[in-house]
């Protein structure tokens, strides 16, 4: 059906659920109210299904045989992130765990109850992978498996059934601190806990409005997401690859030139994010950081960079506009 991993673990209350009340409230989701707005369901699913009994993790590895971002840094090249190189997980992981859904519901019959989610749902992700033995939420707090290292998207279903669960994983991290050392804004406050408003990634897809002036020269190199805590693991090492025609990058987002995304115009963006992923930044957000990743170029190279995004209409939003001027008059 699509999967790479599949584990069951119990609709209980898993010790490290209680974590992410104490995440907010240490104001590390800055503006992602859909968390704080939903923190009932996430503590425990049996809010949103109240018969829940396990829950059905999935993995799908989405890593292909691409240098990672920490590879091909410098020489105006800009890296968006591995997840959003091709189609929209959403979508496709959805897709083919309704199929599963499907064939459950069949073998199961009738009082059969469930409900999935893939990103996008109440589910605290990570915790019902590593209960379902997955891999281990890591230093870098992402999923890691042992063999297919962390390029993974997640998907549950939640259901009424009462299956077998698995072992669950076993963390593996060891004395390595290498993620917390490569984050460039030091957004891995301690083993297991990101603050989010740190995080590249945050920053360039979260945030609506202008970044924090101090944190806007880390964005460098990361335009869309970031996967530099992941690039340096070392269960990335030798990460699985997949040959799945979903996640093969689109050309656009192959080690792109910082000055090509400057010069694409609003029509050949909307070609380019049509099916995928990083449609969720849209088209001001993307350009905004764009704007701040030119401002760590050399002068000429900057100004070049900015006038290109500067001629689109739409580049006059006051969000890519003030970006724009920001980065024109760093020294
Ligand atoms: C909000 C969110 C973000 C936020 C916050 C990230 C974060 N770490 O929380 C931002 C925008 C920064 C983000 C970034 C990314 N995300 Co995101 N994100 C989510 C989302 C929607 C919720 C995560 C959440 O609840 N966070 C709250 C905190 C409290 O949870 P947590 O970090 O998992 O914390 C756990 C650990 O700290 C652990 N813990 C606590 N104490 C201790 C102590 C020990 C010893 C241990 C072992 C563990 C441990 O328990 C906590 C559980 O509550 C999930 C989807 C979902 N519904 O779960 C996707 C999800 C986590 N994201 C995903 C991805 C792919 C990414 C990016 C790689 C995208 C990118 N390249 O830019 C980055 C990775 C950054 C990173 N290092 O996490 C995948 C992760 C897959 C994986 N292999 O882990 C998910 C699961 C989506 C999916 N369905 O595939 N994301």
């Amino acid at each position: 059906m699509g999967f790479d991993l599949c584990g069951i673990a119990r609709a209980d209350q898993h010790p490290r659920l209680a974590r992410l009340a104490e995440w907010i409230a240490q104001g590390r989701a800055g503006e992602m109210q859909y968390l704080t707005g939903s923190l009932d369901e996430r503590r425990d699913v049996r809010h949103t299904l109240k018969t829940a009994r396990s829950v059905i993790s999935v993995a799908v590895l989405y890593n292909t045989d691409q240098l990672y971002s920490i590879e091909e840094s410098g020489s105006g090249r800009v890296s968006v992130a591995r997840y959003a190189w091709g189609d929209d997980y959403h979508a496709v992981v959805r897709a083919r765990i309704r199929h599963l859904l499907q064939w459950l519901a069949d073998q199961a019959g009738p009082g059969f109850e469930a409900f999935t989610c893939v990103d996008d749902g109440p589910v605290q992700e990570r915790v019902y992978a590593e209960a379902a033995g997955l891999g281990w939420i890591g230093k870098n707090t992402c999923l890691i498996n042992p063999l297919l290292g962390s390029w993974l998207f997640l998907g549950e279903i939640v259901t009424n059934l009462d299956l077998n669960p698995d072992t669950p994983g076993v963390d593996q991290c060891g004395t390595c601190t290498k993620c917390l050392d490569a984050c460039p804004t030091g957004a891995i406050v301690a083993p297991y806990d990101l603050d989010a408003t740190r995080c590249l990634s945050y920053l360039t897809i979260e945030v609506r409005g202008a970044v924090d002036e101090a944190l806007r020269p880390a964005l460098n190199d990361q335009v869309y997401g970031c996967d530099i805590c992941q690039d340096v693991c070392p269960w990335n090492r030798r990460a699985g690859v997949s040959a799945d025609p979903a996640w093969q990058p689109r050309d656009v987002f192959k080690s792109p030139r910082l000055i090509d995304l400057c010069r694409m115009s609003d029509d050949a963006w909307v070609t380019a994010l049509k099916g995928s992923a990083m449609k969720r930044a849209g088209l001001h957000r993307i350009r905004r950081s764009l704007a701040y990743a030119a401002a760590g170029l050399e002068v000429s190279d900057r100004a070049q960079a900015l006038a290109a995004l500067g001629e689109h209409p739409s580049a006059s939003a006051t969000v890519v506009a003030e970006a724009i001027e920001w980065a024109d008059i760093r020294p």
